[in-house]
């Protein structure tokens, strides 16, 4: 048998460097303060971390919009910095991935400044440029299609000088590239992929994997929302025919520097729920990518087709615990794929504030939440901030302190739509208090000294401190024994301790109508996990329990209360057992 790859039972910790540590009391992080936190996270006994875009960017979506790949964001750094960083992981044993964020550029990369120079520039076909339609009745200009951005408004921006549209599935500061052209994924290889594996890094979790391959026609989405003149249209840019190709194209470029394959890619999956279609990417024999995030279970209780278009808190454990089931069924022993487990990152709201219950069962919730995630099978990745239970900002905050592009367009949106409605604009603010990124962007909290630890005392950082700083932060968290942030590196710890059943266990929901407990089964070779996990205040007996746990033995390997391992769950509670089997139990 081929020696399990690294990454399959590897453990990820995810940095956003504007908001993880400040070095130079800017109020901005910075790769120095990520250089400075290095021991902290080997602590933690993770394997890796994914650096989220460091380049350099004017920061329209926060560097998702790069300027330039082979530098550095002057705020954050120089190339030096990442360089360092770079050999600080690896002296530690740790690898180190970036974003690789080549479905667009920024609009002012010289690539684009260069293709809207003008109609004939050698460069106009790197993006996608497009004449305009008419409106038969009104004579109007109109996008070529009803795309709706990501962002929201038109998926098209309207270039005066010369008088065409050009694509842009997020901001209109985030034109496409145009992936038909041979010479635009070249110079895309060369300069997002090859400048930075010259410089040593272990792979890339890629953006919005599934999108450069788009249909050429660029037909007109179904309306399914008539109030709007644009329309989602993921199900029509993803997943596009030409992907399989870019993809082997990717990983040529990959094997080229690290022929052993080490190197990795976590693509990011949106829009794509279907098992069959996530595993034509995942699949060993495919060689398409290493792995994929699926967004099964952070699109639980988002509105259909915006985010926001919600009722905060209307999820249920059986909807929750059947997404959780469709993203572990990728390794449930049939297939040759591979996945992740996780609950949160940079585009989510934290996970103790959707499913858990950041007021007086805090801690037992984040602890509870935590056991779900490093329980579930699937390289795990853990987001800054998880790992001591920061939660959403808090509500009673004005809704100035927003300032991601997602949340700040769609609040204008609903104030313009509704002629500042007082219930629809009570709402907004409402659903951006549950759903925003922005939650997760909030500054690190390191200590309980001023601003968290994260910046100088007297600076004024970009995003505010959240309010619970003094309760919630790493110091407090180090000293405490039972803290969520001394449970979590338990967690990691016995997660490599028996790899088998916690990152390659086949997961089976055994009450899949059960409303307040999940419990679930990991089935490994010789042993299994059984885990309960309490999402309510009542005291709750686990009627399976007894049946679940025979075998040869029985211990309870973590839990989040002190017991003999057989009682009812109460508020939060949750157990993970171990119990050794008496015969394989994978077919
Ligand atoms: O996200 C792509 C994506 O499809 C979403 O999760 C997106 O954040 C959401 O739909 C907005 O409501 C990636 C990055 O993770 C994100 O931060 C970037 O904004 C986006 O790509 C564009 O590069
Ligand atoms: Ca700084």
């Amino acid at each position: 048998m081929a020696p399990t790859p690294w990454w399959k039972n590897a453990s990820i910790y995810q940095i956003y460097p504007a908001s993880f540590q400040d070095s130079n009391g800017d109020g901005i992080g910075d790769l120095p303060g990520i250089i400075s936190r290095l021991d902290y996270i080997q602590s933690l006994g993770v394997d890796a971390i994914w650096v989220c875009p460091m380049y350099d960017s004017p920061q329209y979506d926060m560097g998702y919009d790069i300027s330039d790949y082979e530098a550095v964001y002057a705020p954050y750094g120089k190339v030096a910095d990442v360089e360092a960083l770079i050999a600080g992981c690896h002296a530690r044993g740790l690898r180190i991935l970036l974003d690789l964020v080549i479905n667009h550029t920024s609009h002012e990369h010289a690539w684009f400044r260069a293709s809207r120079s003008s109609r004939t520039d050698p460069k106009r076909d790197w993006y996608i440029w497009r004449p305009p339609r008419y409106d038969p009745a009104t004579r109007q200009r109109q996008p070529p299609n009803n795309w709706r951005s990501f962002f929201g408004g038109s998926a098209w921006a309207w270039d005066e000088p010369t008088q065409e549209y050009y694509l842009h599935l997020f901001a209109p500061q985030q034109p496409d590239l145009n992936w038909e052209n041979p010479a635009t994924r070249q110079a895309l290889y060369a300069s997002a992929m090859e400048f930075w594996l010259q410089r040593g890094i272990d792979g890339f979790r890629v953006d919005t994997v599934n999108m450069y391959s788009k249909p050429q026609d660029f037909p007109d989405a179904p309306i399914l929302d008539p109030s709007n003149p644009y329309q989602p249209a993921a199900s029509l840019f993803c997943n596009g025919p030409r992907m399989p190709e870019f993809l082997t194209e990717i990983n040529q470029v990959l094997r080229k520097y690290r022929p052993h394959g080490d190197a990795i890619t976590v693509g990011e999956l949106p829009a794509t729920p279907d098992r069959s279609d996530v595993l034509r990417y995942v699949s060993a024999a495919a060689n398409q990518l290493s792995m994929v995030f699926q967004f099964d279970i952070v699109d639980c209780n988002m509105g259909a087709d915006l985010r926001f278009n919600t009722v905060p808190h209307t999820w249920t454990l059986s909807d929750l615990r059947a997404r959780v089931a469709a993203t572990q069924t990728l390794m449930d022993g049939s297939t040759d794929g591979w996945s992740t487990a996780f609950l949160e990152n940079h585009d989510q709201a934290r996970c103790v504030s959707r499913w858990g219950s950041p007021g007086k069962h805090w801690e037992k919730s984040a602890k509870m939440l935590a056991m779900l995630v490093a329980s579930l099978s699937g390289t795990l990745f853990l987001y800054q901030g998880q790992e001591i239970g920061m939660t959403n900002a808090p509500n009673h905050w004005d809704v100035g302190e927003y300032k991601d592009v997602d949340s700040v367009n769609y609040y204008r949106y609903v104030q313009e739509s509704t002629d500042n409605d007082p219930v629809a604009i009570q709402n907004a603010k409402q659903a951006l208090d549950y759903l925003a990124r922005d939650h997760a962007r909030l500054p690190m909290q390191w200590s309980a000294a001023p601003q968290a630890g994260f910046t100088d005392a007297e600076a004024k950082p970009w995003m505010r401190v959240h309010d619970n700083f003094k309760e919630v932060n790493v110091k407090g968290q180090t000293d405490q024994e039972d803290s969520v942030l001394g449970f979590w590196k338990a967690l990691l710890g016995v997660r490599k301790q028996f790899p088998g059943v916690f990152a390659a266990g086949v997961y089976r929901d055994v009450d899949p109508e059960n409303e307040e407990v999940l419990v679930f089964e990991k089935l490994g070779r010789g042993e299994k996990l059984v885990v309960t996990l309490n999402f309510g205040t009542e005291v709750r007996e686990v009627q399976e329990l007894e049946g679940l746990l025979k075998g040869k033995s029985w211990r309870v390997l973590v839990g989040n209360y002190e017991g003999d391992g057989m009682e009812a769950l109460r508020p939060y509670e949750g157990r993970i057992y171990l119990v050794d089997v008496e015969t394989a139990t994978v077919a």
